[in-house]
């Protein structure tokens, strides 16, 4: 089929999140030829062409349906306020944008802010947190390098963001509030045609099942039969757990599914009930 709808994914070109972008399309099962320093390449194996671009103008791009669906940090959305829907929280590319002062300075409350001079590259997100709590300060925008600001006299404070917190440290500073959290997301275009939004449909149903199971793990193990109850009940599973006789006369194989967050908890009170030769499996996919 030579007009078959394409699904037009705009990722970062390079960058923190473009190894993670790929990778989720490699976990959706989706192929790209991808030659250096291309700017778009297409899937071989779904309806989909993805193009390379700089994270900041993605949502411009998006806005504008030169892409129908884009690859970029909360951050960036709402920094560039362009008009685009926000379809899917990706779990990657984590960091806070927060306020940072010199470590030698005090700060109790954003009310501290007064009158102070901020630089930062997100003149945007900080003008309305100033709004909505209300302070006069003066925002200097500046592109890179916002941490050495301070520094050289140029602002009293910076807001930046953060992940580790080692550029701040570098720089004799402290993170002082944190005024949004931010992950990479889906977003697309406030209305794309209906074979299009079909097509995103599908792939969101992919992304949910990579999601759900990168948070959740196979787990087997030997019970006591007469401690099934109390280890079934430990382990909801999907619906419920599937229990196999063992060989072995009074034993049991019990297998389930445990959240990675519920982990460590849950293996402590299954030894306490008398599990035994526990195994713990990552799941590629997850269909529920
Ligand atoms: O070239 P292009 O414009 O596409 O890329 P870019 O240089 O603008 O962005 P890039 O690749 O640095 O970041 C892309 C996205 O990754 C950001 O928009 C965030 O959504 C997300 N992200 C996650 C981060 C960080 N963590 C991060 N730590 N973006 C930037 N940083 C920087 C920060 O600005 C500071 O300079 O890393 C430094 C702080 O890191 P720590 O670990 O020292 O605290
Ligand atoms: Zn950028």
């Amino acid at each position: 089929m030579i007009n078959m709808t394409k699904l037009k994914l705009a990722i970062q070109k390079s960058g923190r999140l473009h190894e993670d972008s790929m990778n989720l399309l490699k976990e959706c099962g989706i192929s790209i030829n991808n030659g250096v320093n291309r700017l778009k390449a297409e899937a071989s194996n779904f309806p989909l062409e993805v193009f390379f671009l700089r994270d900041d103008d993605i949502p411009q791009y998006v806005e504008d349906g030169v892409a129908d669906i884009g690859i970029v940090g909360e951050n960036v959305v709402l920094e560039k306020e362009k008009k685009v829907r926000e379809v899917e929280k990706l779990g990657f590319g984590k960091c806070r944008l927060s306020i940072a002062i010199a470590k030698e300075k005090s700060y109790n409350t954003s009310k501290d802010l007064e009158g102070m001079r901020i630089a930062t590259s997100y003149p945007v997100i900080v003008r309305k947190f100033l709004e909505k709590n209300n302070i006069q300060a003066e925002i200097h925008e500046i592109s890179g390098s916002v941490e050495i600001a301070p520094g050289i006299g140029l602002s009293d404070c910076i807001c930046d963001l953060v992940s580790s917190g080692s550029t701040l440290f570098m720089n004799g500073l402290k993170e002082a509030e944190i005024i949004l959290r931010s992950e990479a997301e889906l977003i697309s275009g406030k209305e794309l045609k209906e074979e299009k939004e079909e097509l995103l449909k599908k792939l969101r149903f992919r992304i949910q099942s990579v999601k759900k199971a990168g948070n959740n793990r196979y787990i087997l193990l030997n019970a006591p039969n007469d401690k099934l109850d109390e280890i079934c009940h430990l382990l909801p599973g999907m619906k419920s757990p599937t229990v196999l006789p063992l060989a072995e006369e009074g034993w049991s194989s019990v297998h389930s599914v445990v959240n990675e967050n519920d982990f460590w908890g849950i293996i402590e009170n299954l030894k306490a009930n008398g599990a035994e030769g526990i195994l713990v499996i990552p799941i590629g996919k997850m269909v529920l």
